[in-house]
């Protein structure tokens, strides 16, 4: 039986346990990187470990998404981040060189190796045929240190593609069929796998779009084979020295197959408030746009912001509408700037942002109230542009552009012939943006502000677990509803204290002070709980406020073993109707929590407010209890010590 290509570069690096799905694996991984905002934590964490130099391959450290600095935070963060990369040999993409995932596809990433970042669009790193994986800052911490990486062995999906894009239809529209097939949670337990004649037509940045959009299906990663056009790319990055030839064998088998003609897709939208409500152009209809943002990890690439250029030169933008770009790295950045296409997107009337997250993550140009927002971004979770009532649509650079002149939601194919643009043989090569670890580590002193506060440490798991529903939520809660970022919250990454105070903060204002008051508490949530992002702050927030334990009819797969991680029991109620069993407020109860953990598959909850009572699943594995029972990886990794 042929292999599939997950399965060619899971084996290379499998370290424990058999390929079976759904059983845990353990990985090597021969790459890390961090973005600023996850990256204060993990590198905390590292220190924590006490391991000198980080033993992979290659590390990696981006600043990228704290980058407003409207207080000392960012600034102060940022100095930590570059001396504690240059103590312990990882290296530092300073402030300005772009978004980690952009830069990192474009200098660093390397076929059939595997990459473990913090940060859930690490699957863009797919687009070259690498094992990208998102997860929590401290599993990233322990790959640094030379540790494995669990994980539950994914079912592989192969997802053939054939036919090939008409004009004006682009890489997005791709990854939003994708999600309006599968849903924000159909990928939860799959690695997708993109095979089939149809490959061969799409670009490397083209590849990387659907990879890291990839993240909002609730994958585990996304990936491509590497051929020739990856070797092209390599080439034009003068690292063609890292190309393998890498592919699934002519009879490969797949856990699940689908085909997508490209032929007949057309430009697509997702629109509010989920990136799997997924429309046509055409179905929405010309709607009024007030807002169009270009940029982000999913659409920055050199060849998205030619396209965008192309079709913005010689016009202006809509008098009703601002339109912001940022590109995604420094190189995309100055090779505009020298080709003239910044001057075409200036004179339109675009306001350039620096290369980095920016609106994103709310970092800045929040919408007007009520507004429609257009963007190439890859989420449109309500609140996430720091406007609550504003509607947000993601689309391919190509809709966004058409929008921006219009100043309604257009099909671009109404703009006459497609813009055409060549995948530069050389892209132009500079990485001085990139520090090299320090060559004597004894001689640097890691700079730590008042911003960067001592990690939080649980306690180990309590013999019996009494206490009251803090909160009861609906479905898909995101990771952006448990910790919202944006400029207010996002500079206290470093400061558990403080940043937990917005825990749930747009769903519950007085959450945070009950949590604290009542000293321990459940959160019930329903299907797909913390889709989203990787930011274990979702899990060490509420774990500093006092939260125990999470009963949820489904998980996200970052955000279970980010709970896991920080000793927070998660949950899954063993018939989901039971949901029904419990209110906010109601106090419950598991009696010998500790002494059953691990032995018996179902935990029985009694509701002592109501007297019902109800089982529940832990599904935890043998590792993971003695985590859970240590009260978190890092007592758990001390123990071990
Ligand atoms: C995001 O897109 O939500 C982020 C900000 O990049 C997060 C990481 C974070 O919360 O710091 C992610 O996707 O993991
Ligand atoms: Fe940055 Fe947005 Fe990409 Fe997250 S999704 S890494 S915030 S650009």
């Amino acid at each position: 039986m042929g292999k599939n290509l997950v399965q060619k570069i899971l084996t290379a690096h499998l370290i424990e346990g058999e390929l079976i799905p759904g059983k845990e694996i353990a990985i090597r991984i021969d790459q890390t990187l961090t973005q600023d905002a996850t990256g204060t934590m993990a590198y905390l964490q590292f220190e924590a470990m006490g391991v000198p130099r980080v033993k992979t391959e290659l590390s990696v450290s981006y600043v990228d998404h704290n980058t407003l600095q409207s207080g000392f935070e960012n600034a102060d963060d940022h100095r930590f981040l570059q001396t504690v990369a240059a103590k312990h040999g990882i290296r530092f993409s300073r402030p300005g060189n772009g978004i980690c995932h952009q830069v990192h596809l474009e200098r660093f990433g390397v076929p059939g190796k595997t990459l473990l970042g913090s940060d859930s669009h690490t699957p863009t790193g797919g687009g070259i045929g690498m094992i990208a994986i998102g997860a929590g800052g401290l599993d990233v911490a322990v790959a640094m240190g030379g540790g494995p990486f669990y994980l539950t062995c994914p079912k592989v999906v192969g997802i053939n593609l054939v036919g090939k894009l008409s004009p004006w239809v682009s890489a997005k529209d791709v990854i939003l069929e994708v999600l309006r097939l599968l849903s924000v949670k159909g990928g939860v337990g799959k690695i997708v796998e993109y095979c089939g004649p149809g490959v061969a037509s799409l670009s490397v940045p083209e590849r990387a779009t659907i990879t890291n959009m990839g993240a909002e299906l609730g994958a585990t990663t996304s990936v491509f084979p590497s051929d020739e056009v990856t070797k092209a790319f390599l080439k034009a990055q003068g690292r063609e020295d890292a190309w393998v030839k890498l592919g699934p064998d002519a009879d490969a088998v797949y856990e699940e197959t689908l085909t997508i003609d490209l032929s007949a897709l057309e430009p697509a939208v997702a629109c509010p408030h989920m990136p799997d409500i997924v429309k046509t152009v055409r179905e929405v209809g010309p709607i009024k746009v007030d807002q169009v943002l270009i940029g982000s990890c999913t659409n920055s690439s050199y060849t998205d912001l030619m396209r965008v250029a192309g079709i913005l030169k010689g016009k202006t933008v809509h008098p009703t509408v601002s339109l912001g770009i940022a590109p995604g790295s420094r190189q995309v950045f100055e090779m505009l700037a020298r080709n003239g296409a910044l001057g075409d997107l200036i004179a339109a009337g675009a306001r350039i942002l620096e290369s980095a997250c920016g609106p994103c993550i709310g970092m800045g140009q929040s919408p007007n109230s009520g507004a429609v927002s257009v963007r190439t971004f890859n989420r449109n979770f309500e609140g996430r542009s720091g406007t609550k009532d504003a509607s947000i649509y993601l689309s391919s650079p190509e809709v966004a552009a058409a929008a921006a002149l219009t100043g309604v939601l257009t099909d671009p194919r109404e703009l006459g012939d497609a813009i055409d643009v060549v995948m530069p043989e050389q892209f132009l090569i500079d990485d001085r943006m990139v520090l090299e670890p320090a060559a004597d580590p004894a001689a640097v002193e890691v700079l730590r502000g008042p911003n960067i506060k001592p990690l939080p440490i649980n306690q180990p798991l309590p013999e019996c677990l009494q206490a009251g529903v803090i909160l009861k939520v609906g479905d898909n809660i995101t990771t952006d509803h448990i910790m919202p970022a944006g400029a207010k919250i996002l500079p206290l990454r470093s400061n558990i204290p403080a940043i937990s105070q917005h825990v749930f903060a747009g769903v519950d204002a007085t959450f945070a002070e009950r949590a604290k008051a009542a000293g321990q508490g459940f959160i019930v949530g329903g299907q797909n709980y913390g889709q989203g992002s990787s930011r274990e702050h979702a899990a060490l927030a509420p774990m500093y406020l006092g939260i125990k334990a999470v009963i949820t009819q489904s998980f996200a797969r970052i955000h279970r073993a980010n709970l896991i991680n920080f000793g927070i029991l998660p949950l899954t109620f063993a018939d989901e109707a039971d949901i029904a069993k419990v209110s906010q407020g109601d106090c419950l109860e598991i009696a010998d929590l500790s002494a059953k953990l691990g032995v018996s598959e179902t935990l029985e909850v009694r509701n002592a407010t109501t007297g019902e009572t109800f089982l529940v699943r832990p599904d935890l594995t043998p590792r993971q209890v003695a985590i859970i029972k240590a009260g978190g990886l890092l007592n758990y990794t001390r123990e071990q010590a």
